[in-house]
């Protein structure tokens, strides 16, 4: 098993409510290794290229709308099977139902937006995480 890497983003609702050092805490805590780390304001080239697998879905545009109303935190994580330990550690898509004990389970809820707000994102494959990690970093 080899050292991988993994794209986190926290995303605006998580920089608004100041969980920041809550969240990146719990991904220490875990184990994992913070490689890199930027506060930034997304943009819509960006997010295009990132979410590019969702363009056209219903709920791209809220998205997109979303990641854009206020700063992001972008960071990079290493370890020993870092991809799925963090999406394990954020917990699913929806933070209404997602498991307590969770990123998106302890801290989100549906705001009744056309949107999850669920605080996270990270990449869900090697290759997922390499695209990633270019998009928001460089090479
Ligand atoms: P994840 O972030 O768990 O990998 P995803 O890649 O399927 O989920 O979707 C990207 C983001 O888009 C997700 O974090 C929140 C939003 N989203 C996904 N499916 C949605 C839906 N059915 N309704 C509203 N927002 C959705
Ligand atoms: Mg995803």
């Amino acid at each position: 098993m080899s050292t991988e890497r993994t794209l986190v983003l926290i995303k605006p609702d998580g920089v608004r409510r100041n969980l920041t050092g809550a969240i990146l805490a719990r991904i220490e805590a875990k184990g994992y290794t913070l490689a890199e780390l930027k506060k930034m304001d997304a943009t819509r080239e960006l997010l295009e290229a990132h979410y590019a697998e969702h363009v056209g879905k219903p709920f791209y545009e809220p998205l997109v709308e979303f990641m854009l109303s206020g700063p992001i935190v972008a960071a990079v994580f290493e370890g020993q099977r870092v991809i799925e330990g963090f999406r394990s550690l954020a917990g699913s898509t929806e933070p209404t139902t997602a498991a307590p004990g969770t990123i998106r389970g302890d801290f989100g809820r549906d705001w009744g937006t056309k949107v999850q707000q669920n605080l996270v994102h990270g990449s869900d494959s090697v290759e997922s995480a390499e695209r990633e990690i270019a998009i928001w970093f460089g090479k």
